[in-house]
């Protein structure tokens, strides 16, 4: 008699079923908030080196937004809230959110 492993024992092969969504952190830029502030922000939340966070810094002043990271939609709402909370509890108002990067 011929044994039935069955379709749902099998991982498909297709890569798409195991990518999960991904999700941008885009910060905001507003007149107040110091622009070094931004840059420390840049560093210790989204681990860039200082050179990077400069520019994406400069790309905010100047184009009103930049994306900071790509990550997981968990992940992303972490590194949003923690940036929005830091910056409130410092009396900054930099803002940043989350967009889906697809
Ligand atoms: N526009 C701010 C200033 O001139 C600097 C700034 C940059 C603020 C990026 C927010 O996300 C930001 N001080």
């Amino acid at each position: 008699e011929q044994e039935d492993d069955g379709d749902l024992a099998v991982q498909p092969a297709d890569p798409e079923v195991a990518r999960p969504p991904m999700y941008k952190v885009v910060l905001h830029n507003d007149d107040y908030t110091p622009m070094e502030f931004v840059v420390e922000v840049l560093q210790s939340f989204f681990l860039m080196d200082s050179e990077t966070a400069v520019q994406v810094m400069l790309t905010v002043h100047t184009q009103g937004k930049a994306t900071c990271g790509i990550f997981t939609r968990d992940i992303a709402e972490t590194k949003s809230h923690q940036v929005n909370q830091y910056s409130r509890e410092c009396q900054h108002p930099l803002l940043s959110d989350i967009e889906a990067a697809d």
